[in-house]
C-alpha cells in the first residue's frame, strides 16, 4: 500500500510508469536479483526488504524507498513540479520520520487486525509471521483491545492535532504544509490519510471522524490531491 506515496509522487510529476506488484514474500529475492542495496533494517539489524522500488529506464538505476525515490525523482527530472519546493529538500527529510513518530504509535494498533484482510492470502501470511516473530507475541495481540478503543482513539485524534498545529503554521486553512504549494510531506500525509481510508473503510466510522477534525483540514488535503491518485484503492 505504500506505493501510494510513489504513486502520487509520479502523477504529481507528470511522469509516466508502468506498475508490477510484488507479494512480500518475494521482495528479497527481487532485491537480490537485481542487485539492489536495502536500504531499511529490522530492529535485529539484518536488511528489510521494502516497497517501493523504481526502476528508470533512461538512466537504468533501480531506486528503493520513496523518499529516496521522490529526492531522485526531482534531481534526474528537474523540469517536472518540485516536492522540494523553496531548497527545502533538507526540511523535508525530517518530516516523514516526525510524522511517522506522531501519528503511528497511535494508530497501530486500530490498523494491524485489519491489514492482513487487506492483503493476498500469501502476502497476509508473511506480514503476520514477520510481525510474530519481531514482536514475540501473537499477531491477534498487537492490535488495541476492544476495551480501549474509545480512549486510544482520542489519543489518534490527539496525534492529528498535533500535525495540524504545524499545517496552522503557515497559516490558518491554507491546504499544503507550506501554504498554498504542494510539496513531500502533503504526500507523506494525503498517502497516509488514503491508505486509513482503504484499511478502515469508507463508510467506517473512524474515516468518518477523520475527515470532520480539525476543521475538515485532511478532507480538504485529500479533496486538493485527489487527482494524482490514478489508481484508487
Ligand atoms: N521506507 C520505506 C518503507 C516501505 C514499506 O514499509 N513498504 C512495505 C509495503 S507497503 C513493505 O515493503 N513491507 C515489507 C515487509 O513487510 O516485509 C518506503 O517508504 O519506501
Amino acid at each position: 500500500m505504500l506505493t501510494l506515496f510513489l504513486r502520487l509522487t509520479l502523477n504529481f510529476k507528470g511522469l509516466s510508469y508502468r506498475t508490477e506488484f510484488i507479494e512480500l514474500p518475494d521482495i528479497e529475492a527481487f532485491y537480490k536479483k537485481n542487485g539492489i542495496a536495502p536500504v531499511e533494517k529490522k530492529v535485529d539489524g539484518s536488511p528489510f526488504y521494502t516497497l517501493p522500488v523504481i526502476y528508470d529506464p533512461s538512466t537504468d538505476k533501480f531506486i528503493a524507498d520513496t523518499p529516496l525515490i521522490a529526492e531522485y525523482l526531482d534531481k534526474t527530472y528537474p523540469d517536472t513540479p518540485s516536492l522540494f519546493p523553496y531548497n527545502s529538500l533538507a526540511l523535508q527529510a525530517s518530516f516523514g520520520p516526525a510524522l511517522n513518530a506522531t501519528i503511528i504509535p497511535s494508530i497501530i494498533g486500530f490498523l494491524v487486525p485489519l491489514v492482513c484482510s487487506r492483503l493476498n492470502p500469501v502476502s497476509a501470511k508473511f506480514f503476520r509471521e514477520t510481525r510474530e516473530s519481531v514482536a514475540g507475541v501473537p499477531y491477534e495481540a498487537l492490535a488495541f483491545k476492544e476495551e480501549e478503543a474509545d480512549e486510544k482513539w482520542v489519543k489518534v485524534h490527539e496525534a492529528f492535532g498535533k500535525v495540524d498545529a504545524w499545517y496552522q503554521k503557515s497559516g490558518g486553512q491554507h491546504p499544503f504544509l507550506l501554504g498554498d504549494t504542494v510539496s513531500w510531506a502533503d504526500v507523506v500525509v494525503a498517502s497516509y490519510l488514503r491508505q486509513f481510508k482503504y484499511v478502515f473503510g469508507e463508510d467506517s466510522q473512524k474515516w468518518n471522524d477523520v475527515m470532520r477534525w480539525h476543521d475538515g483540514r485532511w478532507k480538504r488535503l485529500l479533496e486538493h490531491l485527489d487527482k494524482y491518485f490514478a489508481v484508487v484503492l
